[in-house]
C-alpha cells in the first residue's frame, strides 16, 4: 500500500465530483417517460434495460413463498436476529413530542409524526444486500411510518434474488416492486397506475439512481446521496497486523472506488500491515475489485504521532473508523468527524454492518464534518404547536405589533390588536 509521511503542516485535499452530463441527461428522459406513461413506461425500460419481461410489477405471494425455499434456515434465523438487534438499537432513537406550559398562558410545544409512506430502493446484482433493506426498512418502521414499498430491479429470468424477497417478508413488506434504476425512482417519487406515490425514497443506488433521486428531491424528500464506502483505521504499534488488513480489505472489496485507509504512528506497524494487505489479496474472492480499491484509493499515512494521527483522520472524516490503540476510549472524545466509530481490537466493521445494531447507512465522502447515520429522525417531521390565552397575548402585543409595523406589515399589527378590545363587541 502506497505510504504518504503525515507531519505538523499536513492536510488532505477534497476532491470535487465532476459533472455526469451524458447520464443526467438520460435520467431526466427517463423520468419524463414514466410521468407520461406510467405502468407501460416501466414495462419498456424493464425489458429494455434490464432485459427482463415481467407480466406484473408487484411481487405474488407465490414468489416469497418459492424464495423462501431457496434459503437455508441458517440464513433466515440470522436475518431475524440482525432484524430484532438492528430494531432495539432504533427504538432508543426515538424522539417524543413534547409540549411546555408557562405560568403566563402560553402553551408551546413540538408534535413529531412519521410520514405516511416511504419508498426504499434497494440495488441490483453485486449490491443486493439484504442487511442494506434491513437498515432502511427498520428506521421506517420504528418511526412509525405505515406504506413502506420497496423496489429493486429485475433479474432477466424476471425474479427478484431469493435473499432480498426473503429479508423485505421478514420485515413485514407487503409492497415488493420488481422495478429499479431511474425508472423506479421516478415510479416512487411521482406515482403510476400501480405504485401509488411516495414521500420520501431512501436507499443506495447506481449513477443512475443516484441522479434521478437528486432530480425528484423536492417533489419528495431523498435520504444522503452515498457516494463508495470508506473506512479508517486508527491504529498504533498495539494493533495486530493481519487483522488491521483484514478490516481495510473488508471495505475494498466492496467497490474498486471504495477507500481502506491506515493512519498511524508506527513504522512497523504500516509495514507490516501492507505486506498483510498483499497476503491475504491473494486468497479472496473478489481480490480484483479490492485490488483495484487498495492500489488506486488505498493509503497508509504515517504520522509522527497520535495527535498528528487524530488530526488527520479528523480531516479524512471517514464514514467507518475502527480506533485499535492502547486505550480506545480516551480517544472518543476526540474524534469530532466519523459516521461510526469501532472501538478497539475485537470490534471489526462488519460487525456494524450487519448485527450490532446502528445503521450501517453512513456518510460518506468525509459528508460526516456535517450529517449522521441513517436513523428514525430520517422517517419523521416535526410541527410546532403554540396556543396563548387572552392574557397572554395582552401581554405581548405590544412587541409583536412593534416587530410588525417595523417590517410595514399593518394587518400582522392589526390581527393581534382586534383581540384585546373586550369580548362583547365580537
Ligand atoms: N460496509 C457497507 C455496508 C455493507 N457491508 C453491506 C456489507 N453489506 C457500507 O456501510
Ligand atoms: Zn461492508
Amino acid at each position: 500500500m502506497r505510504i504518504v509521511k503525515v507531519d505538523e503542516a499536513f492536510t488532505i485535499k477534497r476532491t470535487v465530483e465532476a459533472g455526469k452530463e451524458k447520464e443526467q441527461q438520460i435520467v431526466d428522459g427517463i423520468i419524463k417517460q414514466v410521468r407520461e406513461q406510467g405502468d407501460e413506461a416501466l414495462f419498456a425500460l424493464t425489458r429494455d434495460l434490464d432485459g427482463a419481461d415481467l407480466t406484473q410489477l408487484k411481487v405474488k405471494q407465490s414468489e416469497l413463498d418459492q424464495a423462501y425455499q431457496q434459503v437455508e434456515p441458517n440464513v433466515i434465523a440470522a436475518i431475524r436476529e440482525a432484524i430484532e438487534r438492528i430494531r432495539d438499537f432504533h427504538q432508543r432513537q426515538v424522539t417524543q413530542s413534547w409540549m411546555t406550559t408557562h405560568s403566563d398562558g402560553v402553551m408551546l410545544g413540538q408534535k413529531v409524526t412519521p410520514l405516511d409512506r416511504v419508498g426504499v430502493y434497494v440495488p441490483g446484482g453485486k449490491a443486493a444486500y439484504p442487511s442494506s433493506i434491513i437498515m432502511n426498512v427498520v428506521p421506517a418502521q420504528v418511526a412509525g411510518v405505515s406504506e413502506i414499498a420497496m423496489v429493486s430491479p429485475s433479474q432477466k429470468n424476471g425474479q427478484l434474488p431469493a435473499g432480498v424477497l426473503v429479508t423485505a417478508h421478514e420485515l413485514g413488506i407487503k409492497e415488493i416492486y420488481k422495478i429499479g434504476g431511474a425508472q423506479a425512482v421516478a415510479a416512487l417519487a411521482y406515482g403510476t397506475e400501480t405504485i401509488a406515490p411516495v414521500d420520501k425514497i431512501t436507499g443506495p443506488g447506481n449513477i443512475f439512481v443516484a441522479l434521478a433521486k437528486r432530480a425528484v428531491y423536492g417533489v419528495v424528500d431523498i435520504d444522503m446521496i452515498a457516494g463508495p464506502s470508506d473506512i479508517t483505521v486508527l491504529a498504533d504499534e498495539t494493533a495486530i497486523p493481519s487483522h488491521v488488513a483484514a478490516d481495510l480489505l473488508s471495505q475494498a472489496e466492496h467497490d474498486e472506488l471504495a477507500t481502506a485507509v491506515l493512519v498511524t504512528d508506527s513504522k512497523t506497524l504500516a509495514d507490516a500491515v501492507s505486506e498483510q494487505v498483499e497476503t491475504q489479496l491473494k486468497t479472496l474472492p473478489k481480490e480484483d475489485i479490492a485490488r483495484t480499491s487498495i492500489e488506486n484509493q488505498g493509503v497508509i499515512y504515517l504520522t509522527e504521532n497520535l495527535v498528528q494521527s487524530i488530526r488527520t483522520v479528523n480531516q479524512l472524516a471517514p464514514e467507518h473508523l475502527e480506533i485499535i490503540v492502547e486505550n480506545p476510549m480516551e480517544q472518543l472524545g476526540k474524534i469530532r468527524h466519523a459516521g461510526a466509530i469501532f472501538l478497539g481490537p475485537y470490534t471489526t466493521e462488519p460487525v456494524g454492518d450487519y448485527f450490532a445494531g446502528p445503521n450501517h447507512v453512513l456518510p460518506t465522502e468525509g459528508t460526516a464534518r456535517f450529517s449522521s447515520p441513517l436513523s428514525v429522525d430520517d422517517f419523521v417531521k416535526k410541527s410546532s404547536v403554540l396556543s396563548y390565552s387572552k392574557e397572554a397575548l395582552i401581554a405581548q402585543a405590544d412587541a409583536i405589533t412593534t416587530l410588525a409595523r417595523l417590517e410595514g406589515l399593518e394587518a400582522h399589527a392589526r390581527a393581534v390588536e382586534i383581540r384585546l378590545g373586550d369580548d362583547s363587541d365580537e
